[in-house]
């Protein structure tokens, strides 16, 4: 596979000291332009002040590229019809040379080759609503399952369901620790009503779970979930009647599979007058501090800690 990993990520992961990988899905289909690019520009600024080195990944050109520059963070935001891919879709998009936005399942096997461990997202895909009827399970969930990386988000949106995700994710044997929390976030708000594996309270205890699972030899990932900050959290009526009324919306369109997830949070963001927009962005600077630190502690164990 064509892969180009920047210059500073490849001296960094040499000496080892920290690299965090970001996906670009949420780039081009997330978030609307321009704050789409503002966001993604200043989240690789916080995880360089949090000591890590950012790593933007998407594909261009058929290139796997593992560290975007910010002219090419840019076009990704900018540019229509840049693909939404994932596992299935990522050989065709690299055989034809073609742009990909990735998924938090092609970020994470991207991350992977280039030796990249933790990545840091805002909301992962999982088991939809009425997936019982349309298979609907995102493929992040099997990625999570067997791709060494681990991922830090602020849980999963209520457009999923969110008990048959957690389900999903125990079969798949995908531990999910709660940051400082042993409740599920659910990403515009804090809470969820269901319980995490474990809570974790710091870097530390994270990076020990990570590294007991690969000593063990159990490929697959480790999801941190990290609330949103208190002030910036939207209240669950406001943010619950927008994604009722989003959800009927799309089924009366008869939009499925991958267009579900961008029509949402747009929709989601027409319907709140850009609120769940700037929760969304305020959660993911909060997860990239946490990822950074958490990159940092497992260079540590790398040292023989
Ligand atoms: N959740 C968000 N923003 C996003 C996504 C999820 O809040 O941009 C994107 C991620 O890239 C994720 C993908 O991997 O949607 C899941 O899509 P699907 O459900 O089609 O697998
Ligand atoms: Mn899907």
């Amino acid at each position: 596979m064509k892969i180009r990993v920047k210059e500073e990520a490849l001296t960094a992961l040499k000496e080892n000291r920290p690299v965090v990988a970001l996906e670009s899905t949420i780039i081009s289909h997330g978030m609307p332009y321009p704050q789409n690019v503002k966001t993604a520009l200043e989240v690789e600024a916080i995880i360089r002040e949090n000591g890590a080195v950012p790593c933007t990944i998407g594909i261009i050109d058929g290139v796997g590229v593992v560290g975007m520059s910010p002219e090419e963070i840019e076009e990704f935001g900018k540019r229509k019809g840049i693909a939404k891919v994932s596992r299935r879709d990522l050989p065709i998009i690299m055989a034809r040379k073609e742009w990909g936005a990735t998924t938090v399942a092609t970020t994470m096997i991207l991350a992977s080759l280039a030796g990249i461990e933790v990545f840091v997202t805002g909301g992962i895909g999982g088991v939809h609503r009425g997936a019982q009827q349309t298979f609907d399970i995102s493929a992040d969930l099997e990625e999570l399952a067997r791709t060494n990386v681990t991922v830090v988000c602020a849980g999963a949106k209520a457009i999923l369901d969110l008990p048959l995700t957690l389900e999903v994710l125990e079969t798949k044997g995908v531990p999910v620790l709660g940051w400082q929390t042993d409740e599920l976030p659910a990403f515009y708000c804090r809470t969820s009503g269901l319980k995490v594996d474990s809570a974790v309270q710091n870097a530390e205890e994270a990076a020990a779970v990570i590294a007991a699972k690969r000593d063990l030899h159990l490929d697959g990932g480790v999801l941190i979930t990290n609330p949103i900050p208190e002030e910036y959290a939207m209240d669950e009526t406001v943010i619950n009647t927008a994604i009722e009324k989003a959800i009927t919306e799309m089924d009366a369109l008869g939009i499925k599979g991958k267009d579900c997830t961008p029509y949402l949070l747009a929709k989601i963001v027409e319907l709140t007058g850009g609120k769940s927009l700037d929760a969304n962005i305020r959660l993911v600077f909060n997860n990239a501090k946490v990822g950074a630190q958490i990159a940092a502690e497992l260079c540590r164990y790398h040292e023989g800690k």
